[in-house]
């Protein structure tokens, strides 16, 4: 019993420590993505897991605002008619997007990173 609850500890710990990995595909994906008065457009954005994924951020709307991801990465706040490219990095699973400025993500400006495949 003793060897056994080893083994047990041992999967658990090796199954926490791996968390999100993938192999990285060689490919970008390039994506435009505008705002209209409080939304991203497109909100949906879907990438094929592994892929370094790029975002041109241009802020089309009419106050600041920024797009934040929950990896991490984000555009500086922008000025209407400002655009910032987005290295978003390597794709590994879905993610959260928003606006970072005031309540600007409880009135809708949130945006999801699909991870396909
Ligand atoms: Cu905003």
């Amino acid at each position: 019993m003793k060897g056994g609850a080893l083994v047990a500890a041992l999967l658990l710990l090796s199954g926490c420590a791996s968390g999100p990995s993938v192999t990285p595909t060689g490919n970008t994906t390039e994506v435009t993505v505008t705002v209209d008065g409080m939304r991203f457009v497109p909100d949906v954005v879907e990438v094929p897991v592994g892929d370094e994924l790029v975002i041109t951020f241009e802020n089309t709307g009419t106050e600041v605002h920024d797009l934040t991801l929950e990896n991490g990465k984000s555009s500086a706040r922008l000025m209407p008619d400002e655009t910032e490219v987005i290295d978003a990095g390597i794709i590994a699973e879905d993610l959260d997007g928003w606006c970072s400025v005031s309540n600007h993500r409880a009135m809708g400006m949130e945006l999801t990173v699909r991870a396909v495949g």
